[in-house]
């Protein structure tokens, strides 16, 4: 760039590099998982020829298929949230859409921070789930009181990475090593700390609460708890965790596999349990870091989201403690899903993108559906970018030793959560909407 910044895009490619070493280097499992994910990937991707060139490229395209696309931390206060929001706008990372996991008794509510534009998603898309704890669903007073102080106590940015912040307001942008240390200091947020910051006693009060209580009081920081490589096929990797000494939580999250794939589809490892030393020198354990993967398909209109939560739930009146079960009985239910690109589009419950198709000439007059027809326009379905409070619950809660004992029936509080903030989120639907227009624009001045 002619001013001399880094663009935000590339500073998030480097942020989303860092953080993926420094989690194989601190979670050897993880290391594990992602060459599990390169294998079967490279088993889905087809071969493209032979010769040198092709299948360097080749394997240029299962390392681009087969890197990070989101990570998850959480954190316990509004003054934590608000800083973190500026960390991320560096960058070019909003907070997009509202989950509220309390109904599913996890005591938080969360955000993404993604990339918006299509051509930022394009350059890495890399988005990093992000909870607030909320207090007020600790129902024992003293407990809440305590936790409250121990969180206002803790610092979990660096100096430097506050200068930068800074520099980064003033000038309008950050320098090459100024990036660089920017990526540096950011990492240091999401660290693991073997070191608690209470001891054992005040631990186990806030574990009794809720393992997640504890999860996000009782460190210096919040360290990053799981990355999550894109898959090409989620059913062979669950599949294969266990023969890769790796073991899966039971069932797949979201929709089944289908022809024309929808939202997102998930599946992690169980959290691991670590040595922590506390502050009375007493050993203990505590689990929080995990590795999961995702596979993701067209994004739904809020009629194709209703129709899905619909489904889901109906779904969920029966549990199955087994996946291949679950998934069968998940794929009976999703019949009443269409599976055709064309049913998607024309009953509008699916975003696309229109292309013109240049080898197809365009009769003057025609319409939409005859220009698909005829092959001179095609629908590209736009990926979904976000997250969902179901499934995000059931991961929650698989690396939560199923803890439901605490169950809170708290409510959505999205006008608390974004005062936290300091800023509204966006909204999902307005940006896949926003993709799907600008695309009709676009075809209107080339047919
Ligand atoms: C976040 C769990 C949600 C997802 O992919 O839905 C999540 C957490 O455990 O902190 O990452
Ligand atoms: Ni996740």
């Amino acid at each position: 760039m002619s001013n001399g910044f880094i663009s935000a895009d590339h500073i998030r490619d480097r942020f989303s590099k860092a953080m993926s070493a420094m989690y194989q280097a601190e979670v050897p499992q993880y290391g594990t998982l992602l060459r599990l994910v390169r294998e079967v990937n490279e088993r889905v991707l087809p071969e493209s020829g032979s010769g040198q060139p092709a299948a360097e490229h080749w394997q240029q395209e299962v390392n681009r298929q087969s890197v990070e696309r989101h990570g998850a931390i959480r954190v316990g206060t509004a003054r934590e949230l608000a800083t973190l929001r500026q960390l991320f706008a560096v960058m070019g990372m909003s907070p997009v859409g509202y989950y509220d996991l309390s109904a599913a008794g996890v005591p938080v509510h969360s955000t993404a921070f993604r990339p918006v534009t299509e051509r930022a998603l394009h350059i890495n898309p890399f988005r990093i789930f992000t909870s607030l704890l909320r207090l007020e669903l600790i129902d024992d007073t003293v407990l809440r009181q305590r936790a409250g102080e121990i969180l206002d106590q803790r610092d979990i940015f660096t100096p430097r990475l506050r200068e930068l912040l800074v520099i980064w307001q003033q000038q309008g942008g950050l320098k090459e090593e100024e990036a660089d240390d920017f990526v540096r200091q950011a990492l240091e947020t999401f660290r693991w700390h073997r070191q608690a910051s209470v001891d054992l006693e005040t631990y186990h009060a806030l574990l009794a609460q809720h393992r997640l209580i504890a999860d996000v009081v009782c460190f210096r920081g919040p360290h990053i708890n799981h990355l999550t490589p894109r898959t090409l096929d989620i059913d062979r990797v669950q599949q294969l965790m266990p023969a890769y000494g790796i073991t899966p939580k039971e069932t797949i999250e979201g929709p089944p596999a289908r022809r024309c794939p929808i939202l997102l589809r998930q599946t992690s490892f169980k959290a691991l349990n670590e040595a922590i030393d506390f502050t009375d020198r007493l050993q203990g354990m505590h689990s929080a870091r995990f590795g999961e993967i995702e596979q993701r398909g067209v994004a739904l209109t809020r009629k194709g989201r209703e129709l899905y939560d619909r489904l889901l739930r109906q779904a969920s009146e029966k549990k199955f403690a087994d996946n291949a079960s679950y998934q069968q009985h998940l794929g009976k239910i999703f019949a009443d899903f269409p599976d055709d690109a064309d049913e998607l589009r024309r009953q509008q419950l699916a975003w696309y993108r229109y292309r013109r198709n240049p080898l197809v000439a365009a009769a003057p007059g025609q319409d939409l559906e005859s220009l698909i027809a005829s092959g001179a326009v095609v629908a590209e379905p736009v990926i979904y970018e976000d997250f969902l409070p179901v499934s995000a619950a059931g991961i929650f809660q698989s690396n939560l030793g199923d803890d439901r004992r605490h169950a809170t029936s708290g409510h959505a509080s999205q006008a608390e959560f974004e005062r936290a903030l300091g800023a509204p989120v966006m909204d999902e639907f307005s940006l896949y909407q926003q993709c799907q227009q600008g695309s009709l624009d676009r075809l209107q001045l080339d047919v």
